[in-house]
C-alpha cells in the first residue's frame, strides 16, 4: 500500500513539472506580443516595419513600441511621395493611440468592420500603413 502511494506521488510530481515548464514558454517568445488574434505593427525609431496588414472582421492591430520614441497612431486617408514621406492626411476619428516613449509598450485597435483603412502616426511623416479587414 505505501509503495503504491508514492509511486504515485512521484507521476504526479512529473507531471506537474512538465506543466510548469510549457506554461514557462508560452510567457515568453511571440506569444506574448500576439495577445490577440490579428497582426501586431511593430514601430522601429520613426518607421513602421511593415506597411500592409491584413486580418479578418473582429481581428487587432497591436502596437509595439521598439524604440524610446513617441507616436500618436491615427486612422485616415494619407498619400506619400516617393519618397515614402506624407504629402496629405485626413484623420478619420475612428481611433488615436498615443505610444508611450518606452521600448515593449503597446497598444492596440480592433476592427468590427471588412474594408481597406490607412492610418498613419501624426509626428513622422514616414510611418504611414493600410490594413485590409476580410
Ligand atoms: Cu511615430
Amino acid at each position: 500500500m505505501r509503495r503504491t502511494a508514492l509511486v504515485l506521488s512521484i507521476g504526479t510530481l512529473v507531471l506537474a513539472s512538465a506543466c510548469g515548464g510549457s506554461s514557462g514558454t508560452k510567457a515568453d517568445g511571440a506569444a506574448t506580443k500576439a495577445a490577440k488574434p490579428g497582426a501586431t505593427v511593430e514601430m522601429d525609431f520613426s518607421l513602421f516595419a511593415k506597411k500592409d496588414f491584413a486580418i479578418k472582421a473582429g481581428q487587432t492591430l497591436t502596437f509595439v513600441n521598439n524604440n524610446p520614441i513617441t507616436h500618436q497612431i491615427v486612422e485616415g486617408a494619407w498619400k506619400a511621395g516617393s519618397d515614402g514621406l506624407r504629402t496629405s492626411e485626413m484623420d478619420d476619428g475612428a481611433f488615436n493611440l498615443k505610444i508611450d516613449p518606452k521600448k515593449g509598450f503597446t497598444a492596440e485597435h480592433t476592427f468590427e468592420k471588412a474594408g481597406t483603412f490607412q492610418f498613419f502616426c501624426t509626428i513622422h511623416k514616414a510611418m504611414n500603413a493600410t490594413v485590409t479587414v476580410s
